[in-house]
Protein backbone atom coordinates (compact mmCIF):
# COMPACT_ATOMS: atom_id res chain seq x y z
CA UNK A 1 0.00 0.00 0.00
CA UNK A 2 0.94 3.48 -0.34
CA UNK A 3 1.69 6.01 2.03
CA UNK A 4 1.87 9.74 2.06
CA UNK A 5 6.00 10.29 1.87
CA UNK A 6 5.68 8.16 -1.17
CA UNK A 7 3.66 10.77 -2.88
CA UNK A 8 5.56 12.51 -5.87
CA UNK A 9 5.06 16.23 -3.73
CA UNK A 10 5.64 17.80 -7.02
CA UNK A 11 2.72 16.90 -8.09
CA UNK A 12 0.39 19.14 -6.24
CA UNK A 13 1.23 22.37 -8.04
CA UNK A 14 2.79 20.70 -11.38
CA UNK A 15 1.19 17.92 -12.40
CA UNK A 16 -1.70 18.98 -14.61
CA UNK A 17 0.59 22.04 -16.02
CA UNK A 18 3.39 19.07 -17.15
CA UNK A 19 0.98 17.19 -19.00
CA UNK A 20 1.20 17.75 -22.76
CA UNK A 21 -1.48 20.06 -24.52
CA UNK A 22 -1.72 16.84 -27.14
CA UNK A 23 -2.40 14.83 -24.48
CA UNK A 24 -4.88 16.57 -22.58
CA UNK A 25 -7.84 14.79 -23.93
CA UNK A 26 -6.82 11.44 -23.50
CA UNK A 27 -5.68 12.42 -19.76
CA UNK A 28 -8.71 13.97 -19.03
CA UNK A 29 -10.78 10.83 -20.86
CA UNK A 30 -10.07 8.15 -18.29
CA UNK A 31 -12.98 5.68 -19.30
CA UNK A 32 -12.04 4.14 -23.15
CA UNK A 33 -13.71 1.15 -24.99
CA UNK A 34 -11.41 -1.57 -26.50
CA UNK A 35 -12.92 -3.94 -29.10
CA UNK A 36 -11.37 -6.62 -30.36
CA UNK A 37 -13.09 -7.76 -33.54
CA UNK A 38 -11.75 -10.03 -36.57
CA UNK A 39 -12.37 -13.81 -37.79
CA UNK A 40 -12.15 -14.75 -34.78
CA UNK A 41 -14.51 -13.63 -33.78
CA UNK A 42 -17.06 -15.88 -35.75
CA UNK A 43 -15.25 -18.84 -34.34
CA UNK A 44 -16.01 -17.64 -30.66
CA UNK A 45 -13.47 -20.13 -29.51
CA UNK A 46 -13.96 -23.14 -31.21
CA UNK A 47 -11.60 -24.65 -33.80
CA UNK A 48 -12.42 -27.83 -35.33
CA UNK A 49 -13.35 -30.31 -32.47
CA UNK A 50 -11.76 -28.15 -29.63
CA UNK A 51 -12.89 -25.55 -27.64
CA UNK A 52 -10.37 -22.70 -26.28
CA UNK A 53 -10.65 -20.34 -23.02
CA UNK A 54 -8.96 -17.57 -23.21
CA UNK A 55 -7.51 -14.83 -25.94
CA UNK A 56 -10.10 -16.21 -28.60
CA UNK A 57 -8.11 -13.97 -30.94
CA UNK A 58 -4.79 -16.22 -30.54
CA UNK A 59 -7.03 -19.09 -31.70
CA UNK A 60 -5.06 -19.43 -34.96
CA UNK A 61 -1.95 -19.84 -32.89
CA UNK A 62 -2.85 -21.87 -30.42
CA UNK A 63 -4.64 -24.23 -32.89
CA UNK A 64 -1.58 -23.89 -35.29
CA UNK A 65 -4.16 -24.09 -37.95
CA UNK A 66 -2.51 -23.86 -41.68
CA UNK A 67 -2.61 -20.00 -42.77
CA UNK A 68 -4.51 -21.01 -46.03
CA UNK A 69 -7.17 -23.21 -44.16
CA UNK A 70 -7.81 -19.99 -41.77
CA UNK A 71 -8.11 -17.70 -44.23
CA UNK A 72 -11.17 -19.40 -45.08
CA UNK A 73 -13.54 -17.99 -42.48
CA UNK A 74 -13.15 -14.85 -44.14
CA UNK A 75 -15.67 -16.26 -47.46
CA UNK A 76 -18.08 -16.82 -44.26
CA UNK A 77 -17.55 -13.49 -42.43
CA UNK A 78 -20.55 -11.40 -42.63
CA UNK A 79 -21.30 -9.61 -40.00
CA UNK A 80 -24.67 -8.38 -41.24
CA UNK A 81 -25.75 -7.43 -36.98
CA UNK A 82 -23.15 -4.97 -36.86
CA UNK A 83 -24.69 -1.36 -36.34
CA UNK A 84 -22.19 1.53 -36.26
CA UNK A 85 -24.50 4.31 -34.28
CA UNK A 86 -25.89 1.43 -31.91
CA UNK A 87 -21.80 0.31 -30.84
CA UNK A 88 -21.20 4.28 -30.43
CA UNK A 89 -24.44 5.41 -28.51
CA UNK A 90 -24.07 2.13 -25.82
CA UNK A 91 -20.14 3.38 -25.73
CA UNK A 92 -21.42 7.42 -25.26
CA UNK A 93 -24.19 5.83 -22.77
CA UNK A 94 -21.85 4.02 -20.84
CA UNK A 95 -19.47 7.14 -20.03
CA UNK A 96 -17.17 5.96 -22.43
CA UNK A 97 -14.98 8.96 -24.11
CA UNK A 98 -12.82 7.40 -26.61
CA UNK A 99 -13.31 3.92 -28.67
CA UNK A 100 -9.88 1.80 -29.90
CA UNK A 101 -11.19 -0.92 -32.50
CA UNK A 102 -8.90 -3.71 -33.83
CA UNK A 103 -8.05 -2.92 -37.32
CA UNK A 104 -5.84 -5.96 -38.02
CA UNK A 105 -4.90 -8.16 -35.35
CA UNK A 106 -2.04 -11.14 -35.32
CA UNK A 107 -4.77 -13.03 -37.53
CA UNK A 108 -3.78 -11.00 -40.40
CA UNK A 109 -7.16 -10.08 -41.44
CA UNK A 110 -8.00 -6.23 -42.12
CA UNK A 111 -11.05 -5.10 -41.09
CA UNK A 112 -11.03 -2.80 -42.91
CA UNK A 113 -11.14 -1.26 -46.90
CA UNK A 114 -6.72 -2.39 -47.72
CA UNK A 115 -5.89 -1.53 -51.31
CA UNK A 116 -2.09 -3.29 -50.06
CA UNK A 117 -3.93 -6.75 -49.79
CA UNK A 118 -6.92 -8.39 -50.75
CA UNK A 119 -6.73 -10.19 -47.45
CA UNK A 120 -9.35 -7.49 -46.48
CA UNK A 121 -12.87 -7.53 -46.16
CA UNK A 122 -13.99 -5.76 -48.85
CA UNK A 123 -12.17 -8.30 -51.28
CA UNK A 124 -12.26 -11.66 -49.40
CA UNK A 125 -15.52 -12.10 -47.65
CA UNK A 126 -19.48 -10.93 -48.54
CA UNK A 127 -19.94 -8.72 -46.42
CA UNK A 128 -18.86 -6.03 -49.01
CA UNK A 129 -18.36 -3.46 -47.05
CA UNK A 130 -16.38 -0.90 -44.44
CA UNK A 131 -16.87 -1.20 -41.11
CA UNK A 132 -14.17 1.00 -39.59
CA UNK A 133 -15.27 3.69 -41.80
CA UNK A 134 -19.17 3.65 -40.34
CA UNK A 135 -17.78 3.49 -36.91
CA UNK A 136 -15.24 6.22 -37.46
CA UNK A 137 -18.32 8.50 -38.46
CA UNK A 138 -20.60 7.17 -35.83
CA UNK A 139 -18.24 8.11 -33.22
CA UNK A 140 -17.64 11.45 -34.62
CA UNK A 141 -21.07 11.76 -34.39
CA UNK A 142 -21.49 10.80 -30.56
CA UNK A 143 -18.01 13.38 -29.92
CA UNK A 144 -15.84 9.97 -28.64
CA UNK A 145 -12.32 9.82 -29.81
CA UNK A 146 -11.96 7.02 -32.56
CA UNK A 147 -8.65 4.92 -32.82
CA UNK A 148 -6.86 2.19 -34.40
CA UNK A 149 -5.45 -1.17 -33.01
CA UNK A 150 -2.98 -2.01 -35.13
CA UNK A 151 -1.04 -5.36 -35.20
CA UNK A 152 2.22 -4.00 -37.01
CA UNK A 153 4.45 -6.95 -36.38
CA UNK A 154 2.73 -10.33 -36.30
CA UNK A 155 0.94 -11.12 -38.43
CA UNK A 156 0.50 -14.96 -38.79
CA UNK A 157 -1.18 -14.55 -42.59
CA UNK A 158 2.31 -13.81 -43.98
CA UNK A 159 5.23 -15.86 -44.98
CA UNK A 160 7.13 -12.69 -43.80
CA UNK A 161 5.32 -11.74 -40.71
CA UNK A 162 6.27 -11.96 -37.13
CA UNK A 163 5.07 -15.04 -35.60
CA UNK A 164 3.91 -17.79 -37.87
CA UNK A 165 6.41 -20.62 -37.37
CA UNK A 166 3.87 -23.20 -38.13
CA UNK A 167 3.92 -22.44 -41.69
CA UNK A 168 6.62 -20.36 -42.49
CA UNK A 169 10.23 -20.67 -42.28
CA UNK A 170 11.35 -18.37 -39.55
CA UNK A 171 14.96 -18.02 -40.24
CA UNK A 172 13.71 -16.99 -44.01
CA UNK A 173 12.03 -14.78 -42.74
CA UNK A 174 11.95 -11.00 -43.97
CA UNK A 175 10.72 -8.27 -41.68
CA UNK A 176 11.11 -5.59 -43.26
CA UNK A 177 10.20 -6.73 -46.74
CA UNK A 178 6.86 -7.00 -44.64
CA UNK A 179 6.95 -3.96 -42.90
CA UNK A 180 7.52 -1.88 -46.28
CA UNK A 181 4.46 -3.83 -48.06
CA UNK A 182 1.88 -4.04 -45.58
CA UNK A 183 2.40 -2.51 -41.97
CA UNK A 184 3.74 0.86 -43.01
CA UNK A 185 1.05 1.14 -46.03
CA UNK A 186 -1.77 0.16 -43.75
CA UNK A 187 -0.92 2.19 -40.80
CA UNK A 188 -0.83 4.77 -43.46
CA UNK A 189 -4.35 3.68 -45.02
CA UNK A 190 -5.57 4.12 -41.63
CA UNK A 191 -4.41 7.52 -40.81
CA UNK A 192 -5.81 9.13 -44.32
CA UNK A 193 -8.61 7.14 -44.75
CA UNK A 194 -10.88 7.37 -41.62
CA UNK A 195 -10.69 11.28 -40.57
CA UNK A 196 -9.06 12.80 -37.45
CA UNK A 197 -7.76 9.90 -35.03
CA UNK A 198 -7.19 10.06 -31.37
CA UNK A 199 -4.52 7.40 -30.95
CA UNK A 200 -3.14 4.11 -33.18
CA UNK A 201 -2.84 1.47 -30.63
CA UNK A 202 0.42 -0.52 -31.82
CA UNK A 203 0.85 -4.18 -30.38
CA UNK A 204 3.77 -6.30 -29.79
CA UNK A 205 7.15 -4.81 -31.69
CA UNK A 206 9.32 -6.45 -32.65
CA UNK A 207 11.61 -7.31 -36.63
CA UNK A 208 12.64 -3.48 -36.37
CA UNK A 209 15.52 -1.72 -34.62
CA UNK A 210 15.43 1.65 -32.93
CA UNK A 211 16.36 4.05 -35.62
CA UNK A 212 14.06 2.01 -38.06
CA UNK A 213 11.11 2.30 -35.18
CA UNK A 214 12.01 6.10 -35.30
CA UNK A 215 11.78 6.52 -38.83
CA UNK A 216 8.51 4.97 -39.02
CA UNK A 217 7.11 6.80 -36.42
CA UNK A 218 8.10 9.87 -38.40
CA UNK A 219 6.81 8.87 -41.95
CA UNK A 220 3.32 8.25 -39.93
CA UNK A 221 3.40 11.68 -37.65
CA UNK A 222 3.48 13.73 -40.80
CA UNK A 223 -0.13 12.53 -41.78
CA UNK A 224 -1.88 13.30 -37.73
CA UNK A 225 0.64 14.63 -35.88
CA UNK A 226 -1.88 14.99 -33.78
CA UNK A 227 -2.97 11.29 -33.38
CA UNK A 228 -1.12 9.88 -30.34
CA UNK A 229 0.93 6.38 -30.48
CA UNK A 230 0.81 3.86 -27.53
CA UNK A 231 3.93 2.82 -25.88
CA UNK A 232 3.99 -0.53 -27.27
CA UNK A 233 5.18 0.98 -30.50
CA UNK A 234 8.23 -0.01 -29.05
CA UNK A 235 11.95 0.83 -27.99
CA UNK A 236 10.28 2.97 -25.05
CA UNK A 237 9.37 5.35 -27.92
CA UNK A 238 5.14 6.33 -28.44
CA UNK A 239 3.08 8.76 -26.82
CA UNK A 240 1.80 7.20 -23.45
CA UNK A 241 2.71 4.18 -21.72
CA UNK A 242 0.06 1.10 -21.65
CA UNK A 243 0.59 -1.56 -18.49
CA UNK A 244 0.37 -5.26 -18.98
CA UNK A 245 -2.91 -6.83 -19.22
CA UNK A 246 -5.26 -6.32 -16.20
CA UNK A 247 -2.35 -3.99 -14.39
CA UNK A 248 -2.96 -1.01 -12.11
CA UNK A 249 0.79 0.44 -10.96
CA UNK A 250 0.82 0.26 -6.89
CA UNK A 251 1.28 3.41 -6.85
CA UNK A 252 0.33 7.19 -8.44
CA UNK A 253 1.96 7.89 -11.48
CA UNK A 254 2.03 10.92 -13.12
CA UNK A 255 2.05 11.66 -17.44
CA UNK A 256 -0.23 9.94 -19.68
CA UNK A 257 -0.65 5.83 -18.99
CA UNK A 258 -3.90 3.30 -19.33
CA UNK A 259 -4.65 0.24 -18.07
CA UNK A 260 -6.50 -2.15 -20.47
CA UNK A 261 -8.89 -4.85 -19.35
CA UNK A 262 -11.30 -7.19 -20.83
CA UNK A 263 -14.69 -7.51 -19.78
CA UNK A 264 -14.57 -11.63 -19.57
CA UNK A 265 -11.61 -13.66 -19.56
CA UNK A 266 -10.74 -12.74 -23.68
CA UNK A 267 -10.46 -9.88 -25.57
CA UNK A 268 -11.57 -11.53 -28.82
CA UNK A 269 -15.54 -13.16 -28.44
CA UNK A 270 -15.82 -16.55 -26.45
CA UNK A 271 -19.29 -18.17 -27.03
CA UNK A 272 -18.74 -20.07 -23.69
CA UNK A 273 -17.21 -17.31 -21.67
CA UNK A 274 -19.83 -15.72 -19.27
CA UNK A 275 -17.28 -14.78 -17.01
CA UNK A 276 -18.46 -10.83 -17.25
CA UNK A 277 -17.33 -8.10 -14.18
CA UNK A 278 -20.04 -6.89 -12.32
CA UNK A 279 -20.76 -3.41 -13.17
CA UNK A 280 -19.39 -2.92 -9.26
CA UNK A 281 -16.22 -4.50 -10.15
CA UNK A 282 -16.25 -2.03 -13.67
CA UNK A 283 -17.16 0.95 -11.15
CA UNK A 284 -14.20 0.24 -8.97
CA UNK A 285 -11.60 -0.81 -11.14
CA UNK A 286 -12.42 2.76 -12.82
CA UNK A 287 -12.15 4.31 -9.71
CA UNK A 288 -8.91 2.87 -9.22
CA UNK A 289 -7.09 3.29 -12.14
CA UNK A 290 -8.05 7.14 -11.66
CA UNK A 291 -7.18 6.72 -8.28
CA UNK A 292 -3.71 5.79 -9.50
CA UNK A 293 -3.85 8.59 -12.79
CA UNK A 294 -4.57 6.20 -15.07
CA UNK A 295 -7.23 5.47 -17.95
CA UNK A 296 -9.20 2.33 -17.60
CA UNK A 297 -9.97 0.91 -21.10
CA UNK A 298 -12.33 -2.23 -20.77
CA UNK A 299 -12.46 -4.39 -23.81
CA UNK A 300 -15.65 -6.26 -25.45
CA UNK A 301 -15.92 -8.78 -28.22
CA UNK A 302 -18.30 -8.71 -30.36
CA UNK A 303 -18.97 -11.90 -32.25
CA UNK A 304 -18.78 -13.03 -35.98
CA UNK A 305 -22.49 -11.34 -36.87
CA UNK A 306 -21.42 -7.91 -34.64
CA UNK A 307 -23.76 -8.02 -31.99
CA UNK A 308 -21.73 -7.53 -28.38
CA UNK A 309 -22.55 -9.97 -25.40
CA UNK A 310 -25.99 -9.29 -24.19
CA UNK A 311 -23.95 -8.33 -20.72
CA UNK A 312 -21.83 -6.35 -21.88
CA UNK A 313 -23.81 -4.17 -23.26
CA UNK A 314 -26.20 -4.26 -20.01
CA UNK A 315 -23.47 -3.96 -17.70
CA UNK A 316 -21.78 -1.24 -19.18
CA UNK A 317 -24.89 0.90 -19.16
CA UNK A 318 -25.10 0.14 -15.77
CA UNK A 319 -21.86 1.77 -15.38
CA UNK A 320 -22.83 4.71 -17.59
CA UNK A 321 -25.77 5.96 -14.58
CA UNK A 322 -23.21 5.58 -12.24
CA UNK A 323 -20.80 8.16 -14.32
CA UNK A 324 -24.01 9.89 -14.86
CA UNK A 325 -23.90 10.85 -10.83
CA UNK A 326 -20.03 10.81 -9.93
CA UNK A 327 -18.66 11.41 -13.23
CA UNK A 328 -17.01 14.93 -12.36
CA UNK A 329 -14.62 12.53 -9.62
CA UNK A 330 -13.26 10.20 -12.63
CA UNK A 331 -13.24 12.72 -15.89
CA UNK A 332 -10.25 15.73 -15.77
CA UNK A 333 -9.11 13.93 -12.43
CA UNK A 334 -5.77 13.11 -11.26
CA UNK A 335 -4.46 10.63 -8.85
CA UNK A 336 -5.48 10.47 -5.49
CA UNK A 337 -3.60 13.59 -3.13
CA UNK A 338 -4.36 10.93 0.16
CA UNK A 339 -2.83 6.96 0.24
CA UNK A 340 -5.62 4.29 -0.33
CA UNK A 341 -7.35 3.52 2.40
CA UNK A 342 -9.46 0.93 3.79
CA UNK A 343 -12.74 1.67 2.79
CA UNK A 344 -11.64 2.72 -1.02
CA UNK A 345 -9.72 5.06 -2.51
CA UNK A 346 -9.74 9.24 -3.89
CA UNK A 347 -9.14 11.65 -6.81
CA UNK A 348 -8.27 14.86 -6.57
CA UNK A 349 -9.06 17.91 -8.77
CA UNK A 350 -7.99 21.41 -7.67
CA UNK A 351 -9.46 22.32 -4.26
CA UNK A 352 -11.38 19.14 -3.97
CA UNK A 353 -10.41 15.45 -3.55
CA UNK A 354 -12.99 12.80 -4.02
CA UNK A 355 -13.16 10.07 -1.53
CA UNK A 356 -14.70 6.44 -3.46
CA UNK A 357 -16.36 5.11 -0.87
CA UNK A 358 -16.48 1.22 -1.52
CA UNK A 359 -17.10 -0.13 1.99
CA UNK A 360 -19.15 1.51 4.28
CA UNK A 361 -18.30 1.26 7.51
CA UNK A 362 -20.72 -0.14 9.75
CA UNK A 363 -21.16 2.73 12.33
CA UNK A 364 -21.30 5.68 9.47
CA UNK A 365 -18.04 7.39 10.70
CA UNK A 366 -15.47 7.32 7.65
CA UNK A 367 -11.96 7.72 9.41
CA UNK A 368 -9.71 8.97 6.46
CA UNK A 369 -5.97 9.33 6.75
CA UNK A 370 -3.39 11.83 5.38
CA UNK A 371 -6.10 14.63 4.45
CA UNK A 372 -3.89 17.73 5.82
CA UNK A 373 -5.40 20.42 3.65
CA UNK A 374 -7.89 22.76 5.74
CA UNK A 375 -11.13 21.51 5.11
CA UNK A 376 -14.23 23.94 4.17
CA UNK A 377 -16.80 21.72 3.80
CA UNK A 378 -17.65 17.78 2.79
CA UNK A 379 -20.92 16.57 0.87
CA UNK A 380 -21.43 13.42 -1.08
CA UNK A 381 -20.66 14.32 -4.57
CA UNK A 382 -24.21 15.65 -6.14
CA UNK A 383 -26.30 16.56 -2.75
CA UNK A 384 -26.82 19.45 -1.13
CA UNK A 385 -26.43 18.78 2.44
CA UNK A 386 -22.85 19.25 4.27
CA UNK A 387 -21.30 16.31 6.44
CA UNK A 388 -20.54 17.09 9.79
CA UNK A 389 -16.36 16.35 10.62
CA UNK A 390 -13.53 16.37 12.61
CA UNK A 391 -10.63 16.86 11.56
CA UNK A 392 -7.25 16.10 14.13
CA UNK A 393 -3.41 15.53 12.68
CA UNK A 394 -3.84 11.77 13.18
CA UNK A 395 -7.20 11.39 10.68
CA UNK A 396 -10.29 13.02 9.97
CA UNK A 397 -13.58 11.26 11.03
CA UNK A 398 -16.51 12.21 8.44
CA UNK A 399 -20.12 11.05 9.79
CA UNK A 400 -22.25 9.67 6.71
CA UNK A 401 -25.63 9.69 5.87
CA UNK A 402 -27.85 7.19 7.59
CA UNK A 403 -29.07 5.84 4.15
CA UNK A 404 -26.24 5.30 2.23
CA UNK A 405 -26.85 6.11 -1.59
CA UNK A 406 -24.46 3.73 -3.53
CA UNK A 407 -22.87 0.33 -2.16
CA UNK A 408 -20.54 -0.17 -4.65
CA UNK A 409 -19.43 3.50 -4.75
CA UNK A 410 -20.42 6.42 -3.29
CA UNK A 411 -18.38 9.44 -3.70
CA UNK A 412 -17.72 12.17 -0.89
CA UNK A 413 -16.59 15.68 -2.32
CA UNK A 414 -14.14 17.32 -0.01
CA UNK A 415 -13.53 20.77 -0.49
CA UNK A 416 -10.42 22.13 0.95
CA UNK A 417 -8.83 25.74 1.25
CA UNK A 418 -5.37 26.58 -0.75
CA UNK A 419 -4.13 24.63 -4.09
C1 LIG B 1 -1.59 -8.32 -26.88
C2 LIG B 1 -2.22 -9.27 -27.89
O1 LIG B 1 -1.36 -10.34 -28.17
C3 LIG B 1 -3.53 -9.77 -27.35
O2 LIG B 1 -4.15 -10.63 -28.28
C4 LIG B 1 -4.44 -8.57 -27.09
O3 LIG B 1 -4.69 -7.87 -28.29
C5 LIG B 1 -3.77 -7.67 -26.06
C6 LIG B 1 -4.56 -6.42 -25.82
O4 LIG B 1 -2.46 -7.29 -26.51
O5 LIG B 1 -1.15 -9.07 -25.77
C7 LIG B 1 -0.25 -8.54 -24.92
C8 LIG B 1 0.77 -7.73 -25.29
C9 LIG B 1 1.65 -7.20 -24.35
C10 LIG B 1 1.48 -7.52 -23.01
C11 LIG B 1 0.45 -8.35 -22.63
C12 LIG B 1 -0.40 -8.88 -23.59
N1 LIG B 1 2.33 -6.97 -22.05
O6 LIG B 1 3.22 -6.15 -22.35
O7 LIG B 1 2.18 -7.26 -20.83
Amino acid sequence: SVSAQDMPDSWNKEAAATVHPGLKWFTDAKFGLFIHWGLYSKLGGRWKDSSYFGSGEWIMNRAQAPASEYAEIAKTFNPVDFNASEWATTAKEAGIKYLVITAKHHEGFSMFDSKVTNFDIIDASPYHKDPMKELAEACRQQGLRFGFYYSQYLDWHEPNGGGNTWDFNKSAKDYKQYYQSKSIPQLKELLNNYGPLGLIWFDMPGGLSESETKTMIDSLKVIQPTCLFSSRVGHGLGDYKDFGDSEVPPTPISGAWESIYTHNDSWGYIQHDMNFKSPTEIIRLLSNVASKGGNLMLNVGPDGNGKWPAYSILYLKETGKWLKKYGESIYGTTYGLIPAQPWGVSTSKPGKIYLHVWQVPSNKILRVHGLTAKIKSIAILGEKKPLAFKQSDTETQITLPQIWPDERNTVVEVVYDGY
